[in-house]
C-alpha cells in the first residue's frame, strides 16, 4: 500500500519530480504517482486532498511551476503533511513565483516548502516522516547519512 503521494500540476514536471521518485525507491517506500493540476483538474485535485489519508498516504508531495497553487490547495483539503516543490517551468518567470506562490501560505494552512526544483530533498523528507513510525525506515535514513557523510570525507582526503 502507497505511503507517499506524489503529485505534480502537469507531465512536464516529471523530469524535477522524478528526483523525489527515485530517492523513495532508494529508501524501499511504497508510492503512488498522478498528474493533479489545481488549474486544470480542479475537482481531482479536491476529490486527492480530501481521499488520500483514506487510502493510507502519510505524506504527500505536491510539485508545481509558475502560478503553483496545487500544494497550497492540497494542504487546504487534506489532513496530511504537504511538502511542496517549486518548479522552474517553462511559464515561470525566474522560478520566483513558482517558490513564493507555494511558501507563502495564510497561518493555518502550512506547506513544508523545499528549494526551487528541490525533489530529492523532497522524497528524503517524506521518507523522514515516514521514518518517525517506521523504524525500518529510520535504519534506511540513518544509513543514506552515513554514507554520503563517507562519501564527501573520502572526495577530499588529503
Ligand atoms: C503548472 O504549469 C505546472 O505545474 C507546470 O509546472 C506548469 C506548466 O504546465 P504545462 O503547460 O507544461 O502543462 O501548473
Amino acid at each position: 500500500m502507497a505511503q507517499i503521494g506524489i503529485i505534480m500540476g502537469s507531465k512536464s514536471d516529471m523530469p524535477v519530480l522524478k528526483e523525489a521518485i527515485e530517492i523513495i525507491k532508494e529508501f524501499k517506500i511504497e508510492y503512488e504517482v498522478d498528474v493533479v493540476s489545481a488549474h486544470r483538474t480542479p475537482e481531482k485535485m479536491i476529490e486527492y486532498g480530501k481521499k488520500a489519508h483514506e487510502r493510507g498516504i502519510k505524506v504527500i508531495i505536491a510539485g508545481a511551476g509558475g502560478a503553483a497553487h496545487l500544494p497550497g490547495m492540497i494542504a487546504a483539503c487534506s489532513p496530511l503533511p504537504v511538502i511542496g516543490v517549486p518548479v522552474k517551468s517553462k511559464n515561470s518567470i525566474d522560478g520566483w513565483d513558482s517558490i513564493l506562490s507555494i511558501l507563502q501560505m495564510p497561518g493555518g494552512v502550512p506547506v513544508a516548502t523545499v528549494a526551487l526544483n528541490g525533489a530529492k530533498n523532497a522524497g528524503i523528507l517524506a521518507a523522514q516522516i515516514i521514518g518517525t513510525f517506521d523504524t525500518k525506515i529510520r535504519e534506511e535514513i540513518i544509513t543514506y547519512k552515513k554514507i554520503m557523510e563517507k562519501k564527501v570525507i573520502d572526495s577530499f582526503k588529503k
